[in-house]
Formats: structure tokens, C-alpha cells, sequence
């Protein structure tokens, strides 16, 4: 595995490359063009440009988080394949620029979906956390105003206040997009891009929804093993793949992670790291990496990585915010350095207990 950190870009990241030089064992950052809609052609300078930024900091671009799909492709209207050949340009030059992972999703109108971004743990930290009953009371046109005041001025990927204001818009683009023909589009979306990933061996990183279920009625088609081998097996490629998020499969505690990780070896191209406190199942919240601090078996998590052979690049995900930092929800320095300093300790005594023996 290849350790890194998700970097948002000079002027949109409060945590500097410098800074993540500094966390040890990580080698490089995920990152993306966050001033680009979905949609566009990626110029190439602004490629290299963030390229050369994160080499000139000793680290490496190992990946891209998000390259993400217009809406016009996910409902499969007829201005899809301009958007798809759109697509297909970008990876392109990615691929030029010798970048080889990228993640995306395919969630209609929300990317993932938190109640709170703000609530209090006994130590003090403040998580994401999300309660099934304040979704259910919640009209989704609000849901935006309703956690718009936590998140320390920082734009949440996916919430961007443009689209959020056209949320009523985008949720009568999917009316009439049920569970089936949004497998058919993501299905057409892969067949697609294959020529292009197999040429510059791009491994496209499908992310789970997050939460693992339908939210708003919406419908969701990223939520288990049974659901993503079907997409797996009807675009049997190897650079058709996932992102493995412990923290959004798990969020349906019916998936079990180790086993997940085991039945889709090789289709696993980027991991996502982190750990959740259940209180009930319908209320969750984000807690430390460490095992003992949440539900999850981080040690087998990691162990189920480790012996599958995953070399792709892993990244702490959302972490607390902690020792007063301000920053983006989920995205501080110091609680995502804490995870990769332990999923580096799990891996180095799996590693070593292995090859030891
Ligand atoms: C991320 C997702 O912060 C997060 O929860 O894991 O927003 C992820 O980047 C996107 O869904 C991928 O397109
Ligand atoms: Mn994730």
C-alpha cells in the first residue's frame, strides 16, 4: 500500500504539503482540480501545474478524489455521451500525466449525507455524525442550510453552494431514475471509458454512497457486495474497480468489511480508512481510527487489506477535529495524521508477524 493524505489544493486546503511531509510514512496526496465542474475538460497545464506543486513538496499525485460525473450521465439523457467524451478527454490527460487511480461516484444529487458535522464527543472532539430520524424529518431542499453554519467556511466537496441552490432542479432530473436504469447508465458510463483506461492503465475507483442505503428516496446502487459485483462482473475489467470506504460500507452494519475486502481482491484500487461509533443503528458517528474508539475491527480491516496484496494508494478518512484546529469538516491535520500513523503501525505488525513466522 501506498500511504497518503487527501489535499484539497493551495487556497481551498487549511493543511499545507509541507505539513503532510511531515506525517510519517506518507509518501503522497489525493488530490483534484477543485475549481473545475463536473463536465469540463481538465486543461493540462492546471494538470501539471498540480503535479508540480506536490512533486516540488517530496510527495507524489497518487491519485485523483474526484473526477466527478455529470449529472446528465448519471439520468442518461441524450447530452451524456458530450459529457463522456468530456470525460474520457480528462482521463486522457491524466493519464499523459502519469496518474493512474481515479475516484469518482456515482450518488444522484448528494454526495455523502451527515445530520451534524459538528457533534460534541466526552473528550471534546466534535465528529460527523448522522441520525436516521433527522433525515427523515428533514425536507431535502434544507438539508444544505441545515449544516451549512458548521462547516468553518470551508466548501464541503459535493455540497457546493451553486448546486446546492439547484437542488430542487436536480432532484426532478431524477424522478424518473429508479435503482435499474441508474445500473444501466453507470454500466454505459464504464464501457465507455474502458478504451481509455486501458490504455494508459487508469484503475477508475467507483466510491460506495455514503450512507449505505436510499436517502430521500433517491435511488443508490453502491451500498454492498452483492450489489457492486454486478457492475464489477457486467464491466468485467480490472480498471473497473472500487474504492473501498470502511466508513460508508459500514455504515450498514450487514456488510462485513474484512469479508468485502477479501471477495473483491483485485477489483479494490484505493481504500478509505476510518471507523465508526454506532450508538444505534440508526445514529452513527465518526470516532477515532483506533479500533477500541469505535465498532469497527480496524486490525482486521487492515489485516483483510494486507493479505488480499492491496498496493494501491490508502488514506485516513474523515477524522475528528481536535486540539482546536479549524478546518474543513472531517479534513483536519491532526486527527488524519493520527489515523495514518496507526494503519501504518497495523500494517507494519501484520507485515512483519507474516513474513517472521
Ligand atoms: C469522501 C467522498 O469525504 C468523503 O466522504 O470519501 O466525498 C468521496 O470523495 C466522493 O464520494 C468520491 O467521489
Ligand atoms: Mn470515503
Amino acid at each position: 500500500m501506498i500511504m497518503t493524505l487527501r489535499w484539497y489544493g493551495t487556497g481551498y486546503d487549511t493543511v499545507t504539503l509541507k505539513q503532510i511531509r511531515q506525517i510519517p510514512g506518507v509518501r503522497g496526496v489525493i488530490s483534484t482540480l477543485y475549481g473545475t465542474k463536473p463536465g469540463e475538460v481538465w486543461e493540462r497545464e492546471e494538470i501539471k501545474a498540480l503535479k508540480d506543486e506536490i512533486e516540488a513538496a517530496g510527495l507524489s499525485l497518487s491519485g485523483i478524489e474526484s473526477v466527478n460525473v455529470h449529472d446528465a450521465i448519471k439520468t442518461g439523457v441524450p447530452e451524456r455521451d458530450g459529457y463522456i467524451a468530456n470525460y474520457i478527454e480528462t482521463l486522457r490527460r491524466l493519464g499523459e500525466a502519469d496518474v493512474h487511480t481515479v475516484c469518482y461516484n456515482f450518488m444522484p444529487v448528494f454526495d455523502w449525507t451527515r445530520t451534524e458535522l459538528a457533534r460534541k464527543r466526552a473528550d471534546g472532539s466534535t465528529v460527523l455524525a448522522y441520525t436516521q430520524a433527522a433525515v427523515d424529518a428533514l425536507d431535502p431542499e434544507k438539508m444544505f442550510a441545515s449544516i451549512a453554519g458548521d462547516t468553518n467556511g470551508s466548501v464541503m466537496p459535493g455540497w457546493e453552494p451553486d448546486r446546492m441552490a439547484r437542488v430542487k432542479e436536480l432532484f426532478a432530473m431524477y424522478s424518473d431514475v429508479d435503482e435499474e436504469k441508474l445500473f444501466s447508465n453507470l454500466v454505459y458510463f464504464l464501457k465507455a471509458i474502458m478504451p481509455v483506461c486501458n490504455e494508459f492503465d487508469i484503475k477508475m475507483a467507483i466510491h460506495p454512497d455514503d450512507p449505505a442505503w436510499s436517502v430521500f428516496g433517491l435511488p443508490r446502487i453502491v451500498t454492498s457486495l452483492d450489489k457492486i459485483k454486478r457492475f464489477l462482473d457486467a464491466v468485467d475489467d480490472p480498471h473497473n474497480g472500487i474504492t473501498f470506504c470502511s466508513g460508508s460500507y459500514g455504515t450498514n452494519p450487514d456488510n462485513d468489511l474484512p469479508d468485502m475486502i477479501r471477495a473483491l481482491k483485485g477489483r479494490i484500487h484505493f481504500a478509505h480508512v476510518r471507523n465508526l461509533k454506532f450508538n444505534s443503528r440508526d445514529d452513527f458517528e465518526e470516532a477515532a481510527h483506533l479500533s477500541s474508539d469505535g465498532s469497527f475491527d480496524m486490525y482486521e480491516i487492515v489485516r483483510a487489506l494486507y493479505e488480499t496484496g492491496f498496493d494501491g494508494p490508502i488514506r485516513p478518512d474523515h477524522g475528528r477535529t481536535i486540539w482546536g484546529e479549524v478546518a474543513m469538516p472531517g479534513y483536519g491535520l491532526y486527527d488524519r495524521a493520527l489515523g495514518a500513523a496507526y494503519i501504518n503501525g497495523l500494517w507494519e505488525a501484520i507485515e512483519k508477524s507474516e513474513t517472521r513466522k
